[in-house]
């Protein structure tokens, strides 16, 4: 593979586990608002994620997980919740409740330091990955943020990632994408990208057999080894560019 020039993160499960403790929250305090019975559990909220998007969930919820009478506009309930979620779910990080996976601030940080180009491909709504990106990181050091409805078709479509690809004028082959999903892994690949997999407690079960990599997260030097569940890092038990070049390059 030619040398590395671009790393594009997922956001959602793989830069910080927002899902669980983050999106979740948020829905059900919109539903609440809005004097709503619904309450999505974590265990039912595993299910729902297989439908990318806050809107596209609540809509899949409606169609086949939803008992009792069908709301009279859907359309518009949807837009307003999703609205107020979004509200709640910038709330819940200003108040520092979502923090960064092991691993994905110093990785950033390596690539800044060798001039590597940076791009953000999520599916969630463009507030709420700049309001991750202000709180941990710093959204300046991505040159694209791909968000939300930036783009026709979500995850596991492609577009998200040929549309980073496009602005930025960048062949795939000179990238690596990072996901946590099965459907964000499908997405990447499509897009012709090779890709590494930090698996998370809602996704570790999934089919990750089209990826370059598979860890529970990126690692800590000497403070939080990771575990490589497919591929090969060598011996050290964290991922930087030198082993993700390599893992690469082997991926032939
Ligand atoms: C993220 C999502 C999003 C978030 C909610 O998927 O599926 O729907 O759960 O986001 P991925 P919004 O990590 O694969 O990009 O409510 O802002 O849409
Ligand atoms: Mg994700």
């Amino acid at each position: 593979m030619p040398t590395l020039q671009a790393l594009i993160f997922d956001v959602d499960g793989t830069l910080a586990e927002t899902e669980r403790e983050g999106h979740r929250i948020a829905f059900n305090r919109a539903f609440a608002d809005a004097g709503l019975d619904w309450y999505w559990s974590i265990e039912q909220y595993g299910k729902l994620l297989a439908r990318s998007g806050g809107k596209e969930r609540i809509y899949f919820y409606l169609q086949q997980h939803h008992q009792g009478p069908q709301p009279p506009n859907p359309d518009r309930l949807i837009g307003d919740l999703h609205e107020a979620k979004t509200e709640h779910y910038k709330q819940l990080l200003a108040a520092g409740k979502i923090h960064l996976r092991p691993g994905v601030k110093r990785l950033i940080q390596e690539a800044r330091d060798r001039g590597l180009r940076l791009a953000i491909a999520t599916t969630s709504a463009l507030p709420n990955a700049l309001a991750l990106l202000e709180k941990t990181l710093n959204p300046e050091w991505f040159e694209v943020i791909a968000a939300g409805d930036m783009v026709a078709a979500k995850k596991p479509a492609p577009d998200v990632y040929q549309y980073v690809l496009e602005k930025m004028d960048l062949d795939p082959g000179n990238c690596a994408a990072f996901e946590d999903s099965h459907h964000g892994l499908i997405a990447a690949c499509q897009a012709g990208l090779k890709t590494v997999v930090t698996v998370n407690p809602y996704t570790r079960n999934q089919d990750f057999s089209q990826a370059v990599l598979v860890l529970n997260h990126l690692g800590e030097p000497d403070r939080q080894p990771c575990t490589v569940l497919a591929g090969e890092i060598g011996d050290i038990d964290y991922l930087d560019l030198a082993q993700l070049q390599r893992a690469l390059n082997s991926d032939q």
